[in-house]
Order: C-alpha cells, then sequence, then structure tokens
C-alpha cells in the first residue's frame, strides 16, 4: 500500500468546558473560529483531518493528524476517556481565570493515565479567557513538573502562535516514536547476534 504520509498521529484536546479547546482547534486546522465571545459548547466529541510537515534530526516527515476535540461538560466525561486510548498526544486545556478548570486537570490527568495505552505525549496549556487571573504560572509549571508533562501558555485572542505549539507537540511524538523503532530495531540486531 503507498501512503502519502510518514506517521498518522492521533492527537486529543481535553480540558474543563469553555478552555478555549475548540476555538484553538479552529486556528490550528483552518477553520472559521467564530466569534471570540460567542460560546457554542462542543457536544461529545468532534474531528478533523490536517497535513502538516516537520522536520526532525534533519529529516523531513509528512505528517496526517487526527485532531479530536471533546466536550468540556462533565455529562461527557466518562464516554471521552475512551478516546484517550490510542492517541499519542493530549493537550489538556487550563482557563488560567477559572480555578475549577485548574482543579479540573488532576481529574483529567488522572483519567489519561488510566486509559491511554499509547504512553502520549501531554502538554499542559494555560489559555486566558477572562479578565482577572487566578491559577498563576508557578502553579501551572508545579503541576506539569509532578506529572512530568510539557507545559505552555496561550492567548489565541493576541493572536499567539498557535501553530508552534501544535508543531513542538508533533516534534515531541516523531521523537518518541523514533525512540521506540530505534529500540524494536536495537532488540532485532540482539536477537541476530544472540
Ligand atoms: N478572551 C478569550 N476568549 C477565548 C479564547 N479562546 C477561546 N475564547 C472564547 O471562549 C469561549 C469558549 O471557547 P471554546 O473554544 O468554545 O471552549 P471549549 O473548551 O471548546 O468548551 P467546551 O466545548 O464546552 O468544552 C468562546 O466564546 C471562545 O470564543 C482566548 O484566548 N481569549
Ligand atoms: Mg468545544
Amino acid at each position: 500500500m503507498n501512503l502519502d504520509y510518514d506517521y498518522l498521529i492521533k492527537i486529543v484536546f481535553t480540558g474543563a468546558q469553555q478552555t478555549g479547546k475548540t476555538y484553538t482547534l479552529n486556528i490550528m486546522a483552518d477553520r472559521n473560529q467564530g466569534q471570540l465571545d460567542l460560546y457554542v459548547p462542543t457536544i461529545g466529541v468532534d474531528f478533523v483531518i490536517k497535513r502538516m510537515q516537520v522536520t526532525v534530526h534533519n529529516k523531513i516527515y509528512n505528517i496526517k493528524l487526527q485532531l479530536w476535540d471533546t466536550g468540556g461538560q462533565e455529562r461527557y466525561q466518562t464516554f471521552i476517556n475512551v478516546y484517550y486510548r490510542n492517541a499519542s498526544g493530549m493537550f489538556l486545556f487550563c482557563n488560567v481565570c477559572d480555578l475549577e478548570s485548574f482543579k479540573k486537570c488532576s481529574t483529567l490527568i488522572e483519567n489519561i493515565k488510566e486509559y491511554n495505552q499509547e504512553d502520549a505525549q501531554v502538554m499542559l496549556v494555560g489559555n486566558k479567557i477572562g479578565t482577572e487571573r487566578v491559577v498563576s504560572v508557578d502553579e501551572l509549571v508545579t503541576f506539569a513538573q509532578n506529572n512530568n508533562i510539557m507545559f505552555t501558555e496561550l492567548n489565541t485572542e493576541n493572536g499567539e502562535d498557535t501553530n508552534g505549539i501544535l508543531e513542538s507537540m508533533v516534534k515531541s511524538i516523531i521523537h518518541q516514536i523514533l525512540l521506540r523503532e530505534h529500540g524494536k530495531q536495537k532488540q532485532k540486531v540482539d536477537e541476530i547476534l544472540i
């Protein structure tokens, strides 16, 4: 079979409601973001395909991305866990103006650990939706360190480079894949030597 991509990568967006998952995903997928102040909750899950090229160790990879958006409302939580299963990457969203959304990250990270079987690369995204910040950078960094995940701050409103965040995520996933493939090849060579 002749595939037109090197890797198919699944990335899931998760986080409490109104943390800006859909808004950010729409920017990344070149879809219409809609009005900033118009909130349309995601019902269940939704996904979009995006293609991109990334360079890792001077080699260009053609990537087909499956970007999965999930509804942050509590009633979807149980069935959303199933979508974590074979994801290679996860964006964990928190609204730095909403303490509850930060508290929910603790539950979500436990769910990710329980349901994800791919040892996904996880990135905590501190998004600012609102006027008064109640979650500090220090708190977010500590959370990321304690859970051994990546961390970034984002303010889509100011046109910050959301695609840069996606590229970092994809590169880190490819690193992981290459490490695994290298490990398998090494194992094969070891078997031959034995
Ligand atoms: N001020 C500001 N508003 C934002 C930002 N990102 C998203 N919004 C707005 O915040 C609201 C919620 O954003 P969504 O992307 O729909 O949130 P969500 O996390 O997908 O919510 P659920 O689908 O319910 O889980 C929308 O009105 C967005 O336009 C941001 O960076 N700054
Ligand atoms: Mg949404």
